[in-house]
Order: structure tokens, then C-alpha cells, then sequence
């Protein structure tokens, strides 16, 4: 008998920057983060997973090619839902043997390692998937964690809306969970314009990167500890009050922190390129025009920008961007999505 279930994930945008890890094995990171969920039209992840007790073994290909199933994440994850799954009493109706195998295939709409939070897609989905398929995971916490394990950022693509990772305390992750502030009706005015300025592989890893940058870096301490928590509790409020302009500062102030902790890093880590300073500057100029924050922009680990804008402004800064940086230039205004609801 074989069991299967299809899900898709969406990507998640960080405003407060996940950076640097307390515990690598368990993905336990040194500061709390808060991203916005996508909407899950255009840039997802679609993961099937089906188990038989006649597989010989567990597999797993990627956009159509087969990887290593021996990736330690991927075995992390495997791991502890088969865990929870024998865990159960009785053994679930309709669910497969722990000890079945199992063949997982999976893919992404959008480039895979441009920094545009494909690994964050990727494992909540593989991690949805996997929970429906072995009927586990009763709280969606309860899912942030087993996703948390594949990939940190994954664990806040299991909500809509703006989600927030809490670091915890607890040495054994169990308190490390992401959470809803707010759903994705919440604020349905703001939009979010990805300008794809390269679909290159990025060069450092964030997994690499903020290793480094924790055994290197005194700024990052400093953020961690004194300005995070901070941004932490403004953001949030920001967000509940619908207050753009103290959003949008503290997105863009958290962007240019991460980036600036990454040249504090030595080796030296530089995701952005002149294009993306290019943006930097171009809406710097703007919203210095209009008088008031209008549009922010925040970069995660690799040279794309995220815009982050009231609907009302969404074609204005189109027009600018297409002036500014036609395609030549290298920056596309791709994209235009809002906000979505839970994994489906
Ligand atoms: C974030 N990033 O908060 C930040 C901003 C990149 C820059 O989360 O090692 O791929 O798998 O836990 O989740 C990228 O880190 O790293 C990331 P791992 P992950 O979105």
C-alpha cells in the first residue's frame, strides 16, 4: 500500500535578519527574527512525498534531479518525524510504518540559491509534507520546530502574514518556535516587489557565512544583544498599528545592519552589488523626495532587492525602477505579491 500527499510552501522575507547560530546542530540562533509570508502564487515550493513499504530505500530529487538523501538536514528532519511517529500510541489510520521508505520530490518556481529563501520554502514544505504523510505534529509549533531543524528560516514559512521566530532559551530548542503576530488580512494594503538583480548562485552560504561571522565578527554580538530585541518589540508594534513609516525604517535599518555585520565578518562576506546599492540609493532619494518613508527595501544573502510598499505606490516605483534599471542594467521588476494563508 502507498501513502502520498502533495503540499506547496511559500517563500518567507525577513524585516528583523536572522544571522548567526548558538547551536548548529539544532538550529538555535543568537537573536529573534520576523519576516512576512508570501503569497504562494508565484514563488513557492511543491513537495510530494510518498511512502511504501516496497521502496528500498529513502530518495529524494530536486527540480528534477536526484540528490543525496545522506544530507544531514534532510536526515535531521527524516528522524524526527519517524521519532514522533513511532512515538504514537496506536499506530495512525491511513499513515504509513515509521520504517517505511519513503521518496520525496521537490521544486521550486524560482532560482534555487540566489538568496531568495528557496531553503526556507524548500524544508517547510518537505516538512508540512512529511508531518501530513505520518500524521504528526498535532500544533503547527509543533511543526516550526521539526522545520527549524532542516533550515532556521524554514520554521517561519509555516505561517501567512508576518511571523515571528522566537529564539528561546531552553538548550535543547524546545522553546526555539515561530509564530503568528499577525495573518496575512492583517495589513492587506502592503505589497512586496522582488527586483531580481542576479539568479547566480550566491558565493557564500548563509549556513557558511554566519558561521563565520559568529566566530568572527564583535558587531554581531552587539546586534544580537542590544538591538535586536529592541527592533523586536517596534517592528511588531509597527505592524499591529499599520504604522509604515516606523516599519519602513526599522526594514531598512535592519537590512543595512545585516549587511554591514557581514563586511565585520573576516573574511569579509559582500552580497551586495552596485546594482543593489544602485536601489539603495534610488529609494533613499525617493523617500527623501515624498518627505516620508513611501517604499524600503531590505536585501537578504545575495545582491536582489525586496521592496516592501502600500499598494498606492506600487507602480510608481515600477516606472522608476524600469527607468533607473532597465534589464540591461540588471535589475527586473519580477514580481508583485501580497500576502498568503497557511501550507495547502
Ligand atoms: C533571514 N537569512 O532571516 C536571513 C536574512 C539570510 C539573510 O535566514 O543555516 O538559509 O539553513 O539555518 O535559514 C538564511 O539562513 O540558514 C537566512 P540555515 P538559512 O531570512
Amino acid at each position: 500500500m502507498s501513502h502520498a500527499v502533495t503540499c506547496t510552501a511559500p517563500v518567507n522575507i525577513a524585516v528583523i535578519k536572522y544571522w548567526g547560530k548558538r547551536d548548529e546542530e539544532l538550529i538555535l540562533p543568537i537573536n529573534s527574527s520576523l519576516s512576512g509570508t508570501l503569497s504562494q502564487d508565484q514563488l513557492h515550493a511543491r513537495t510530494s512525498v510518498m511512502a511504501r513499504a516496497d521502496f528500498a530505500s529513502d530518495a529524494i530529487w530536486l527540480n528534477g534531479k536526484q540528490e543525496s538523501i545522506e544530507n544531514p538536514r534532510l536526515q535531521n528532519c527524516l528522524r524526527e518525524i519517524r521519532k514522533l511517529a513511532a512515538a504514537k500510541q496506536t499506530h495512525q489510520q491511513g499513515a504509513p510504518l515509521p520504517t517505511d521508505k519513503v521518496h520525496i520530490c521537490s521544486v521550486n518556481n524560482f532560482p534555487t540559491a540566489a538568496g531568495l529563501a528557496s531553503s526556507a520554502a524548500g524544508y517547510a514544505c518537505l516538512v508540512y509534507a512529511l508531518a501530513q504523510l505520518y500524521k504528526v505534529g498535532d500544533s503547527l509549533a509543533e511543526v516550526t520546530k521539526l522545520a527549524r531543524v532542516g533550515s532556521g528560516s524554514a520554521c517561519r514559512s509555516i505561517y501567512g502574514g508576518w511571523v515571528r521566530w522566537v529564539m528561546g532559551e531552553a538548550a535543547d530548542g524546545s522553546d526555539s518556535i515561530a509564530e503568528q503576530v499577525v495573518d496575512e488580512h492583517h495589513w492587506p494594503e502592503i505589497e512586496v516587489l522582488i527586483l531580481v538583480v542576479s539568479d547566480h548562485k550566491k558565493t557564500t552560504s548563509s549556513t557558511a557565512g554566519m558561521q563565520t561571522t559568529v566566530e568572527t565578527s564583535s558587531l554581531v554580538k552587539h546586534r544580537a544583544d542590544k538591538v535586536v530585541p529592541q527592533r523586536m518589540e517596534d517592528i511588531q508594534n509597527a505592524i499591529r498599528a499599520r504604522d509604515f513609516e516606523t516599519f519602513g525604517r526599522i526594514t531598512m535599518q535592519d537590512s543595512n545592519q545585516f549587511h554591514a555585520v557581514c563586511l565585520d565578518t573576516y573574511p569579509p562576506i559582500t552580497y551586495l552589488n552596485d546594482v543593489s546599492r544602485g536601489i539603495i540609493d534610488m529609494l533613499t532619494k525617493y523617500n527623501a523626495h515624498k518627505g516620508k518613508i513611501q517604499a524600503a527595501y531590505t536585501f537578504d544573502a545575495g545582491p536582489n532587492a525586496v521592496i516592501y510598499l502600500p499598494r498606492e505606490n506600487v507602480n510608481e516605483v515600477v516606472n522608476l525602477v524600469r527607468h533607473f534599471f532597465p534589464p540591461a542594467v540588471g535589475a527586473e521588476a519580477a514580481f508583485v505579491r501580497g500576502f498568503r494563508d497557511v501550507p495547502a
